[in-house]
């Protein structure tokens, strides 16, 4: 029998080992005892089990190679992993078509609480869509930008609109390939049927089609929801705030913030800061409204507001049982139902919002956009009156400084300055060898690894090896509450990679945002490569994908439409389609064939970044850039005791 995780086992973030030890004194369950009690199913595990008709549900295992319509395993493990990606597609690009509709309300007026607020933004996108915006009003622009945006999900013909935003050489990739999204609803509804029993049944030839919609989340329904996001709320810039449950107050009414659409969660933010509202606090015995944030909300509003992130996805239960929780206020995705019944040992009131996510048992206050500050405010106070209920309360008392709002606006501002925005630099620096490569880092918690261990460990390990790392999602909270979005950490970078962050100003992580920010990266790799100098397309660039602690739809469509982009990908915990051979081959070496790029599962996190290291090197050869030498700019730094230095074989070790 395999050994009992302790506390200390199951997270290497204090608070959470703290807060699971206070839910076993209190007896109360959280995802982490379930993940214990709970075994994964072995057959779904490993992709071979198949429920799609009820002549089965058919498990291909021992001699049973085939179901009962006489699929195999290649077709059932290729069919769930589409699946997959049509679940993922569909919540990003779900919350990217609402986004548009606020954004048609505030132009309309019909949700007067919503405003245009970077009109610079809305003009690039308004070009982009190829909606004319010369001597047009902000709002007359923003109802036809929403417009076409919202005609993207179920375009009659042709191709989406931001195809075009990818590197020629790309969308000759996908042309050929026949791959190019057409419609965004199209595309996800078309896994669905052709998963259905007795249609598609050649696994090549879903795991095509899965590319396909992969590529309506990310160049589409995602990349949307960014640029819409930043024409309402403002396009982030660097802005410094703090992390981890030390960010509750004893004194002020907390707030918590836990799901992904910025529409509820900045009406909130506004809200708190009303006279009327503070004042109603105080009259409860409270100093004001502290708010923070879960998951990727969390990431939403500390980009564009500065809110401090509580945790990420696995400490949603665990920041109720600190008994400090005044209320948990909820929209979509990412949001444990556990929550509820954790709630009722405390005092904390969960409030679900969205008219897509009742929970049961919770108190639900639906949100709409025609009257959202009235609704905020009710929210808030709901809040307030909870705040004399508390009983005994425990905040640990840690915490931890970051910085963030790195879109891939301020990231070529920054390189360039205002005048000439310009990856110009950053390309120069590859070349150089000064930077090794880049990674995307990204994704969820999974309780079946020790939370937040892999994330952290890749992350160090990179930046120490000289490779850049931009994070979103749980992957940025983890670096948040571990210090590693300061410029501090750039101790802990190699020689090279910490003259430019130093020189230019930036830390060696930069957090791009939440889980549909990942089209942010998108940008800034279709940029790079139109920069010049770095290959031709975007599966020249020595970069690498990660999404460590993976453990839903949202990062396997993320996972694929990065490798369907060029950017081979490493996904930890296990593999989904280990029941399949021919599966596994066909995303590795078969889509490395088609795309330029593998989607590798590779359960053990030091060899994943180990080979996405020598993988960096390997496109580096390719461009026939200078051979990357770890000790080549070491002599900018004199070390001193305690820090990251290398010997003089180039290995890092603590001097
Ligand atoms: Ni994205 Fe995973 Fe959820 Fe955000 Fe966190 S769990 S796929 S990172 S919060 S969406």
């Amino acid at each position: 029998m395999a050994e009992k995780k302790g506390p200390d086992k199951k997270s290497i973030d204090p608070v959470v080992v703290e807060m699971l030890e206070k839910a076993r004194a209190d007896g109360v369950s959280t995802a982490f005892s379930r993940a214990e009690e709970t075994k994964p199913c072995p057959i779904g595990h490993d992709g071979s089990c198949c429920r799609n008709c009820f002549m089965g549900p058919c498990r291909l295992v021992g001699k049973t190679t085939v179901g009962i319509c006489g699929a195999t395993k290649e077709t059932v493990a290729a069919r769930n992993l589409a699946r997959w990606v049509a679940g993922g597609a569909a919540a990003h690009s779900d919350h990217g078509r609402d986004m548009a509709f606020t954004l048609l309300g505030a132009a309309t007026g019909e949700a007067p609480d919503y405003h245009i607020k970077d009109e610079r933004k809305l003009r690039r996108v308004a070009e982009y869509l190829g909606v004319p915006e010369k001597g047009r009003s902000k709002e007359e622009v923003g109802a036809d930008v929403a417009r076409v945006a919202l005609g993207e999900f179920g375009r009659l013909e042709g191709e989406l609109i931001y195809v075009k935003r990818a590197p020629a050489k790309r969308q000759e990739i996908w042309r050929k390939l026949g791959i190019t999204p057409r419609a965004i609803d199209r595309e996800i509804v078309e896994i669905m049927h052709r998963t259905s029993v007795g249609v598609d049944q050649d696994a090549d030839h879903i795991l095509d089609h899965a590319m396909r919609a992969s590529l309506a989340d990310g160049w589409g329904g995602s990349m949307l929801s960014t640029d819409i996001s930043d024409i309402l709320f403002g396009t982030p810039a660097p802005v410094a705030s703090g992390s981890n449950f030390g960010t509750l107050r004893e004194d002020e009414v907390n707030v918590v913030i836990h799901g992904h659409e910025p529409t509820l969660s900045e009406l909130i933010v506004a809200a708190a800061s009303d006279p009327e509202i503070v004042a109603y606090a105080k009259s409860k015995g409270a100093k004001g409204i502290n708010l923070s944030g879960i998951c990727c909300t969390a990431n939403e509003v500390l980009m564009r507001q500065g809110v401090p992130l509580l945790g990420n996805f696995l400490a949603q239960e665990l920041a109720i049982l600190t008994g400090a929780v005044d209320a948990m206020v909820v929209d979509i995705q990412c949001i444990m139902q556990g929550i509820v019944e954790t709630a009722k040992n405390y005092h904390t009131k969960i409030i679900s919002t969205s008219p897509k996510a009742k929970l049961t048992g919770a108190i639900h206050i639906e949100f709409h956009e025609d009257k959202a500050m009235e609704i905020a405010k009710s929210i808030l106070r709901t809040a307030i009156d909870n705040f004399p209920k508390r009983g005994q309360v425990l905040i640990p008392d840690i915490q931890d400084r970051l910085v963030a709002g790195f879109s891939h606006e301020y990231i070529a501002y920054m390189l360039g300055g205002s005048l000439r925005e310009s990856f110009r630099p950053f390309n120069d620096a590859v070349m150089a060898g000064r930077i090794r490569g880049a990674a995307g880092v990204v994704g969820c918690n999974n309780p079946r690894v020790t939370h937040d261990d892999p994330h952290l460990y890749i992350v160090k390990e990179l930046i120490k090896n000289d490779v850049l790392v931009v994070t979103t999602g749980c992957n940025a909270i983890a670096c948040a509450k571990q210090g590693l979005l300061t410029p501090e950490v750039m101790d802990h970078c190699g020689p090279g990679l910490r003259e430019i962050c130093q020189t230019i100003g930036i830390p060696p992580v930069l957090h791009m945002g939440s889980c549909v920010d990942n089209s942010r990266i998108l940008t800034v790799l279709a940029q790079c490569v139109n920069e010049g100098g770095l290959g031709d397309d975007i599966s020249d660039l020595p970069a690498a994908g990660f999404a460590p602690e993976w453990m839903s739809e949202k990062a396997i469509s993320i996972g694929t439409y990065f490798v369907a982009s060029g950017v081979t990908t490493w996904m930890g915990v296990g593999s989904p389609v280990a029941g399949s051979e021919e599966v596994t081959r066909l995303i590795t070496e078969g889509w490395k064939e088609k795309v330029g790029a593998s989607f590798i599962f590779e359960g053990d996190h030091k060899k994943a970044v180990e080979d996405a290291i020598a993988h960096i090197d390997a496109k580096r050869k390719a461009l026939k850039l200078e051979e990357y030498s770890p000790t080549k700019y070491a002599h900018s730094k004199t070390y001193m005791p305690g820090e990251f230095a290398p010997d003089k074989h180039g290995a890092y070790s603590i001097k």
